[in-house]
């Protein structure tokens, strides 16, 4: 696996849980400028043991000579709420690109840890991991591999600075999250 964020925010736990995973204001300008459509969500929803899943459906634009323009992609995302209580939140995501060469090979498993350090601060953690569903070529592997690590550390790099000027901007804009 690799980690593409590791960063403390002056933001509150909870606002960041919101800002990253609820249909606020911030992810859907965020998704926008990173030309993803047809965006198409369920609430979240509790299942039996406690967790709360939901599921995102999206078409991602590709800027990869190797790869069509689009993908249409879907998310799982399953939130662990952590044992302290409203002030962390761990959120599991399996996203399939089902429209990229060798997409039935691969898939991959971001975990976004949120941990509040204060009233009004929190950690940020992402981090990624490669899985197969069956095993490739060597060469493959590496230029799965190679492709997925680019895409996602250029996608995190703009997350992570986009979360950086959402906490310049001293919390203003969650009415909407
Ligand atoms: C989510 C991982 C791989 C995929 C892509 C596939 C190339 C395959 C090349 C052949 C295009 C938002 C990525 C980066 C598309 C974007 C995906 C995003 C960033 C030759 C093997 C979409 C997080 C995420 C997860 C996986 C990323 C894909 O929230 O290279």
């Amino acid at each position: 696996g690799k980690l593409y964020i590791n960063r403390v925010y002056h933001i509150s736990a909870e606002r960041m849980f919101q800002l990253l995973f609820t249909q606020s204001r911030f992810m859907l300008n965020f998704m926008t400028s990173r030309k993803m459509f047809d965006l198409e969500y369920t609430p979240w929803q509790p299942d039996s043991n406690g967790k709360q899943t939901r599921t995102l459906n999206y078409t991602i634009t590709i800027n990869n000579p190797l790869v069509g323009k689009f993908t249409t992609a879907t998310e799982k995302q399953v939130l662990y709420k952590g044992n302290q209580g409203e002030q962390s939140y761990l959120v599991e995501v399996e996203v399939l690109t089902h429209d990229v060469p060798y997409h039935d090979y691969f898939y991959t498993v971001n975990k976004y840890s949120i941990i509040g350090m204060s009233q009004d601060k929190c950690r940020l953690r992402v981090c990624t991991d490669v899985k197969y569903r069956k095993q490739p070529w060597g060469l493959v592997k590496t230029f799965i591999e190679r492709n997925s690590w680019s895409g996602l550390e250029d996608y995190f790099k703009q997350m992570e600075s986009e979360l950086m000027m959402e906490e310049n901007s001293s919390g203003s804009s969650l009415a909407e999250a």
